[in-house]
């Protein structure tokens, strides 16, 4: 079990917060086995005494930052540093507790204060921090070095799972290059994606808290019952948003966000899911704020690892997220993966321990999981509250066959409450739009493609809604970018609005029925 809570960082009469994020010096370790740094004590002196560094800005993931091709695809550590002023009557009073705060780096990291080891931390969308005021005062404080090394290989014990190839047949690859598998669609981001943080708290603090929220409006009523059927009213209509974007990759930017707030709303959605990860908790507190609920996924494809190693973080993960978003009234549902291989053997053990544990940790709210899985074949639906299911009909199946929708998606729906009696979620579906290309009759990639697809999902929506179907999650609220492979046009087209969140014809559709759908339930 976890040490210690993971309040997020709020000045107080007795509490002061200091922003260090900005400019950082910047290295990436491009020696062949990726280890000098640690070899030769990177973090013991400045940066720029052991080479080269470039600047880097945090929050932000430094793929795009720079014109070269290495540092876009690096697999490996990373090392940022910046040297910070400490007020210095924070190191004079004794009683004052001094706290180093990352909201999140992706994916492992290592933090050194003044070259000493603070704290290491697995996972790439959670905070992490450690209390330095043991160090600050023994290494005379001023100036602070932060240095902090982070890495994004993802194995199959990290969370989301991959493999590193290493391409080293000579005749074809004479320099050799590795690649880094994995199964999600999304471009691995990486770097210091959330505010760093400098705070005190007396040594005498609160450490944590638990709110429990009750409301009498139908909204939030479903966040103080375990029954799931009475969130029926509230998750009608829905979107999923990606906080991924151009120059910053996944790093936190506030004017995104907030725009992406006034889309929401322009659009009249009344929820969202972190689909694939833990979102900045900035971005849940404007959910609390503008009353848009939540399901926090916490990660993404469980394609290749179902064993111990991985159900043992992943059962840690969870309670770190609970610990940090708990006692957010906009979050209504935990989501403990995103497309895992449920219908192999092992998920049924896997689903049950992670399910029962987050309910342990949680039982004011229902729990969930993804599944692309086929009704009959999954093995951990079994364990749920609530069934998400993703589906792409008419896209990666019977391409071309919009007409088919109406068959199949009520087919889908019908399999899975006959077999488990249980709400349904429509978690994922949507088609490709290139913005601007046009076709009429539709084809694949045009505007008006994927209109055709969301109205005839629609349309069973509508007949199903009135049942047991008791959200709509469009995929996908932004274009975002992904790896490249011959599937994808720069990246996944599946937005409604373009990575510069201007609309396709999909978000025009989409406004009209989430308003028009707002008016009829009140
Ligand atoms: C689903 C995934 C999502 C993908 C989407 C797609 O959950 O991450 O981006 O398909 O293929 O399988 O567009």
């Amino acid at each position: 079990a976890l040490q210690g809570g993971m309040l997020f960082p709020t000045e107080s009469p007795s509490r002061e917060v200091k922003d260090v994020s900005g400019l950082w010096s910047f290295r990436a370790d491009l020696s062949p086995e990726r280890n000098r740094g640690f070899e030769q004590h990177w973090y013991r002196s400045p940066l720029a005494q052991t080479g080269p560094v470039i600047d880097m800005p945090v929050p932000s993931s430094y793929n795009d930052i720079t014109q070269d091709a290495k540092i876009r695809d690096f697999i490996g550590w990373v090392w940022y540093e910046k040297d910070v002023w400490v007020p210095a009557r924070w190191i004079q009073d004794r009683g004052a507790r001094i706290v180093l705060r990352v909201g999140s780096a992706h994916y492992y990291s290592v933090l050194w204060v003044n070259g000493v080891k603070v704290t290491e931390h697995e996972g790439g969308h959670l905070p992490f921090e450690a209390d330095i005021s043991g160090v600050l005062r023994q290494t005379s404080g001023n100036p602070c070095r932060i240095t902090i090394a982070v890495n994004n290989t993802l194995t199959l014990e990290t969370l989301p799972p991959g493999t590193i190839q290493y391409m080293n047949d000579r005749s074809r690859y004479p320099a050799g290059y590795f690649v880094q598998n994995t199964d999600f669609d999304f471009f691995n981001y990486a770097g210091i994606h959330r505010p760093v943080l400098l705070y005190t708290t007396p040594k005498a603090h609160i450490d944590d808290i638990s709110v429990e929220t009750t409301f009498s409006d139908n909204i939030v009523s479903s966040r103080t019952h375990t029954d799931p059927m009475s969130v029926k009213h509230c998750i009608v209509t829905s979107l999923t948003p990606r906080f991924v974007w151009q120059i910053r990759g996944k790093g936190f930017d506030w004017p995104l966000v907030v725009k992406d707030f006034n889309l929401m709303k322009w659009m009249g959605v009344n929820s969202f899911r972190t689909s694939h990860y833990p979102y900045a908790e900035e971005i849940l507190q404007m959910a609390d704020r503008h009353g848009i609920i939540i399901n926090v996924c916490v990660c993404v494809f469980l394609r290749r690892s179902f064993g111990n190693v991985s159900l043992a973080h992943h059962l840690t993960v969870m309670e770190e997220l609970v610990r940090r978003d708990k006692n957010h009234p906009s979050v209504v549902m935990w989501s403990v993966a995103n497309e895992p291989a449920s219908e192999m053997p092992p998920a049924g053990f896997y689903f049950k321990e992670l399910v029962s544990h987050t309910k342990s940790l949680d039982s004011s709210r229902p729990v969930t999981y993804i599944t692309d899985s086929n009704y009959a074949r999954d093995q951990g639906a079994q364990y749920v509250d609530v069934i998400c299911v993703n589906s792409y009909l008419s896209w990666y199946h019977d391409p071309g066959h919009t007409e088919l929708i109406s068959l199949q998606l009520n087919t889908q729906f019908d399999d899975w409450y006959d077999k488990y009696q249980k709400p349904i979620i429509q978690s994922e579906y949507g088609a490709d739009a290139v913005a601007g290309l046009h076709s009429d009759p539709p084809m694949m990639f045009t505007e008006e493609y994927q209109t055709t697809v969301l109205q005839n999902y629609h349309n069973v929506f509508d007949q199903k809604r009135k049942e047991f179907v008791i959200g709509e999650l469009i995929w996908n609220f932004a274009d975002f970018m992904t790896a490249q492979t011959i599937t994808r046009v720069v990246g996944n087209k599946k937005g409604i609005f373009t990575r510069q969140r201007q609309p396709k014809a999909g978000a025009l559709l989409l406004r009209e029925r989430y308003w028009r759908i707002a008016n009829e339930t009140g």
